[in-house]
């Protein structure tokens, strides 16, 4: 599939084409029903599109369930690294693998709703990318406390200029993934890309999202190894791009 990137309406504010990437690690029950909401919103609004599922290495049945949609609907394509490589490094894969002028980057485990994409689609023209804080976020208090104190860090650290730095609902023009290149493999992706970004002088809009409680499947965003590979990698981007990085910045 080839998508032009001038196809369908030219209105202001409209997806012209959009790759909706969900990285998902074990997500046997919410995967399936998370690409169907996609794939009716792709529908709904006559936006042409692709979703693309980067199972990271799931040990339950995350793959099957997504060839099972991907016989279905030629739209879909699922992709799977052979071990668990981080969330970081599923979502740009994702990226890599896409191929529309938009990139819709979210979660797999039914915790936003994807109708309101709508909401980020109404900034595209304008922006260079949308992203989504969570208006009452639907997570356990000491998560909520850590992801504050996390926010206002990585913000100050990286001047993001962003409320909620790891809401996973994010639009992006591929100008920006094009532009940037990313290292992180881990959870500091968001920040990462959010800082490379920046620095770049793309457009930032946030919009408000609802946010909902997971009803299936294991949450790992919180797990001491999630965490401390995101300090490492926020050592390591701090300085990169101060220049006192002995690694090579990475490329586009
Ligand atoms: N690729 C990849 N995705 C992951 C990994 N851990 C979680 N995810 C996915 O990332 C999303 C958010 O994960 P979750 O555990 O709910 O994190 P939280 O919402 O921040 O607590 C879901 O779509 C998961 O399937 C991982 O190790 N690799
Ligand atoms: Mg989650």
């Amino acid at each position: 599939m080839t998508l032009p990137p001038a196809y369908g309406r030219a209105s202001p504010g409209r997806l012209r084409s959009l790759s909706v990437v969900f990285p998902a690690f074990n997500e046997e029950d919410n995967i399936v029903p998370a690409v169907q909401a996609a794939l009716e919103e792709l529908d709904l609004r006559g936006i042409p599109g692709e979703v693309i599922v980067v199972d990271d290495g799931s040990r339950d049945r995350t793959a099957a369930e997504v060839a099972g949609v991907a016989r279905l609907d030629q739209r879909v394509r699922g992709v799977s690294h052979a071990d668990n490589l981080g969330y970081g490094a599923a979502l740009m894969r994702g990226v890599r693998e896409s191929r529309c002028e938009h990139i819709f980057l979210t979660d797999a485990d039914l915790q936003f709703d994807v109708r309101e994409l709508e909401r980020l689609e109404a900034y595209t023209d304008d922006y260079d990318i949308i992203v989504g804080y969570r208006q009452r976020r639907a997570d356990p208090l000491h998560r909520r406390v850590n992801a504050w104190a996390w926010n206002a860090l990585v913000n100050r650290m990286f001047r993001l200029g962003v409320r909620d730095v790891d809401c996973a609902f994010k639009v992006f023009h591929r100008r920006v993934f094009e532009r940037i290149g990313v290292a992180s493999d881990g959870a500091f992706v968001n920040s990462e890309i959010l800082a490379r970004a920046r620095a770049a002088g793309f457009r930032v809009k946030e919009v408000p999202v609802s946010h909902f409680p997971r009803r299936s499947g294991v949450q790992t965003g919180a797990q001491p190894r999630v965490i401390g590979r995101a300090w490492v990698e926020l050592g390591s981007l701090y300085a990169d791009l101060r220049g006192l990085g002995s690694r090579r910045p990475p490329s586009a």
